[in-house]
């Protein structure tokens, strides 16, 4: 352990960052190959239009186009419709109707970006408009016009239905409650944009037949299956390379259809295509997230004690099914929405339905749904301490599981595995500085100021598997790693996850170095290349650590336990009798007698004789199935002042202590927390994808979707509690997505707390002055 360390746990700079400070890092788009063409999609105005004609004459005798593909040259090729993550298809290009605004239409092929963009207006399309489906909750209205009429026998938008909780148990608790508060909450459509978009490079190599492609993927190894089903070509035949990813947010879990276009435009015309979005088809038609209509209910005693909650959701999923999740679970983890209290009974129905907007589902860091769950149950511990004119803290405090309840068993069916909640909670109230705030607040209530204080708790799942509960379109969730020891003791491991910013190249590379006691620069990562790398489901719900991290921990435990019997020929003592100091066995009880990891790693490649049975070597490979998922969570408290006369919100303050268990890289867990509570800020006060009646997107650029920047951000004041995982083999739980969960519920509490005086209750997001300004329109000010 050490502080600037080079051995193991701490604050160690990130490797990844000799390039990326010196702007060498390599991004999809900066990779040209020879030959190399370039694509560009043509997207449909309409968001529902029945798809009259095509017509690309004029657009293929431009000079320098060299291949324009249609629906209909794909229908040629059965690769017209691929399959969703979520078990339904969806369009490469359209065939029959478009159903969302931005729809991929056709795809051009030429010798420059500028000449393909140029062609896509020769492009001559006939569409017949048809009566768009944009507000959800119209979508299964009598008569509503039916947008997947591909799907055979389907008369409706109805996608799913899903419930988790005893729904009869819940409704006793309701009946013989003595306080219920019941209120709809709105989490918005929004997007996770990453600076980098998505994008791909194509290469079809016809002599070897083997097809590579650069792309941006959070999953390079089921993006590989997901292509060998798809096109019918052998897996060892299809290479993923992911290369330097910026940023992904959930946004690169999923195929789109351009990568598809890009890699029929390889084989079509025998040359290398790249295709990169631009910002607009970034935000208009990749993953958005969220779209939950809720409609919450807790019950109550009159003393504050929570017994139930009974939640429906209506799902905007868009026009395909294309949410990323677990096959079981079509709400995701929604079903955690019990969050942090120990709750008698729990139910929750979620109706999943199609509309003319783009697919997409989970992406935005949300844990699988995760980020709606705490924002609705978090709202509603505010709504119910209001009404019991109870402090929220209070509430909060009566209600948080203690830590001898653990492992505790949730109303829904989850094992949370480690906390102690008030002790967190109780840590951010100490450095909020609590009561006097609350001082505070009353003085300048009493002045007509608007000063909100807003608290939230949050308890994420984060890890998924274990395999035979979690899969992706069939593929277990599980992840293998592979170490191997050099002769002079330096190591290289391989893993299946793949970073987009979080530094896996130097806390994997901390993992290893921790195990086996030897410096974190003698350690190098290899990821994002399906051909260097062992199979594994790759990098979302923050499963990193939680899987590969421990695939990694219990790797590097397999090479140091070989190197024990190699030790053992060493120094002619029984392994059983030899003890481990990081870096070194040594003969118990005589620790001038030892072997370090070098020498060891030396001798296992060397001369000496080994015991009978003992392959030489320090290599070792492993698969990680995970038995649960790890429970991170945290509490979080915001200030804020609003503007009465501008409705603007200032987040003043911002407290947020979070329990990941053992903190590998404290520094780059800061990190990914403040880029979290940032997320937070945008989503509470900024953002939304809106679209208007017929479909039309209002937010394709960063003038209209706001992406938060230090300004909107206070200096985060962070602290930690640290309850190790007990079945994580390092302690440790993911904390990537913690703050962007857990972040929207504080901030909006702080501004309904603030506009308590008008008598307000609750207000969707985004808080944006002109909402926060409507909210509190002919409402008289009573304090
Ligand atoms: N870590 C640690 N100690 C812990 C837990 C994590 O040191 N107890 C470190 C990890 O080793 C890793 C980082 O923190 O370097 C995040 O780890 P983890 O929680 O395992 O999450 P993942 O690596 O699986 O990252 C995924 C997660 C997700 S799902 C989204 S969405 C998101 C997020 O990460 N996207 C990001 N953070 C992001 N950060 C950046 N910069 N870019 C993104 O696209
Ligand atoms: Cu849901 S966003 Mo992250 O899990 O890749």
């Amino acid at each position: 352990m050490s502080g600037n360390g080079q051995h193991g746990f701490g604050r160690v700079p990130r490797k990844e960052d000799a390039r990326f400070i010196r702007g060498q890092g390599n991004y999809v788009d900066d990779i040209k190959l020879p030959g190399m063409l370039y694509g560009a999609v043509l997207r449909s105005p309409h968001a529902h239009a029945r798809l009259v004609s095509v017509d690309t004459a004029a657009a293929e005798a431009h000079p320098q186009v060299r291949a324009v593909i249609t629906g209909e040259t794909l229908a040629g090729l059965d690769l017209a419709w691929m399959p969703t993550l979520s078990g339904d298809v969806q369009a490469v290009l359209a065939t029959d109707k478009v159903r969302f605004q931005g729809q991929e239409v056709a795809f051009v092929v030429a010798d420059s970006h500028y000449a393909a963009r140029d062609a896509l207006e020769l492009i001559d399309v006939d569409y017949e408009a048809l009566p768009p489906v944009i507000d959800a909750r119209t979508a299964l209205d009598d008569g509503a016009p039916v947008i997947r009429d591909d799907l055979e026998g389907r008369g409706d938008n109805h996608i799913f239905d899903w419930e988790a909780g005893d729904a009869a148990a819940t409704d006793r608790v309701f009946d013989g409650a003595e306080v219920v508060v019941a209120q709809d909450v709105l989490y918005p459509r929004v997007h996770p944009a990453p600076l980098e978009t998505c994008g791909i490079v194509a290469d079809m190599d016809k002599v070897t037949g083997k097809l590579t492609v650069h792309t941006t993927t959070q999953a390079p190894h089921a993006h590989r299956t997901v292509y060998a089903l798809v096109a019918g070509l052998p897996e060892h035949k299809i290479r993923v390379v992911s290369p330097d990813i910026g940023g992904g947010f959930g946004n690169k879990v999923g195929i789109y259809p351009g990568y598809v276009c890009a890699i029929v435009g390889s084989i079509v015309t025998g040359r290398p295509v790249k295709w990169m979005e631009d910002r607009s088809e970034n935000l208009m038609t990749t993953s958005f997230a969220r779209d939950y209509h809720m409609r919450g209910e807790i019950a109550a005693t009159r003393d504050g004690r929570v017994r139930g909650l009974r939640v429906t959701v209506l799902a905007d999923h868009g026009a395909f099914n294309g949410t990323a999740q677990p096959t079981k679970f079509p709400a995701g983890f929604f079903h955690v929405f019990t969050g942090s209290y120990d709750i008698e009974a729990a139910h929750c129905a979620v109706t999943g339905v199609y509309t003319n907007k783009a697919p997409g589902g989970v992406a935005y860091a949300c844990s699988f749904r995760i980020t709606e769950a705490a924002y609705l149950v978090e709202r509603m511990m505010d709504m119910l301490a209001a009404e019991l004119d109870l402090d929220p803290a209070e509430l909060r405090l009566r209600n948080l599981l203690r830590a001898e309840q653990f492992p505790y068993s949730t109303a829904t069916g989850w094992e949370y595995d480690s906390g102690d909640y008030p002790r967190t909670l109780r840590k951010a109230l100490d450095i909020a500085g609590y009561d006097k705030l609350r001082a505070e607040q009353a003085d300048r209530r009493e002045r007509g100021e608007l000063m909100g204080i807003g608290i939230s708790f949050f308890t994420e799942a984060v890890g998924a598997g274990p395999r035979k509960h979690m899969d992706i379109l069939g593929l277990g969730m599980a992840d293998g790693a592979e170490l191997r020891v050099h002769p002079t003791g330096k190591a290289v491991l391989r893993i299946s996850v793949q970073t987009q910013g979080q530094g896996h190249e130097t806390t994997f590379a901390q993992i290893v170095a921790h195990e086996l006691g030897i410096p974190v620069d003698d350690v190098e990562v290899v990821h994002g290349d399906t051909d260097q790398t062992p199979f594994g489901l790759g990098t979302y719900g923050s499963r990193s650590t939680p899987v590969s991290g421990a695939a990694t921990a219990v790797v590097a435990r397999k090479v140091r336990e070989r190197a024990r019997i190699v030790a053992g020929a060493m120094l002619e003592a029984a392994p059983g009798d030899l003890e481990w100091t990081p870096g070194r066995w040594t003969v118990r009880g005589d620790p001038s007698s030892g072997a370090t990891m070098q020498e060891i790693a030396m001798a296992a490649h060397g001369s000496l004789e080994l015991p009978d049975g003992v392959e030489g070597h320090l290599d070792a490979t492993t698969v990680y199935n995970p038995p649960n998922l790890t429970y991170p969570f945290g509490a979080y408290i915001a200030v804020v002042d609003v503007d009465p006369g501008t409705g603007k919100v200032a987040v003043r303050r911002f407290v947020a202590v979070d329990d990941c268990g053992v903190r590998i890289n404290p520094m780059i867990v800061e990190g990914q927390v403040h880029g979290g509570l940032a997320d937070g800020v945008g989503m509470a006060l900024m953002q939304v994808m809106a679209f208007d009646e017929d479909g039309n997107h209002l937010g394709a650029s960063f003038m209209d979707y706001l992406l938060p920047t230090s300004m909107e951000c206070p200096s985060w004041e962070l602290g930690e509690t640290v309850t190790p995982s007990p079945h994580h083999p390092l302690g440790a739980k993911g904390v990537g997505e913690s703050a962007t969960v857990g972040s929207p519920a504080a901030i909006v509490n702080a501004v309904v707390d603030a506009l308590a005086p008008y008598g307000v209750r609750h207000a969707d997001m985004p808080l944006t002055p002109a909402n926060v300004w409507r909210v509190i329109q002919g409402r008289p000010f009573r304090t």
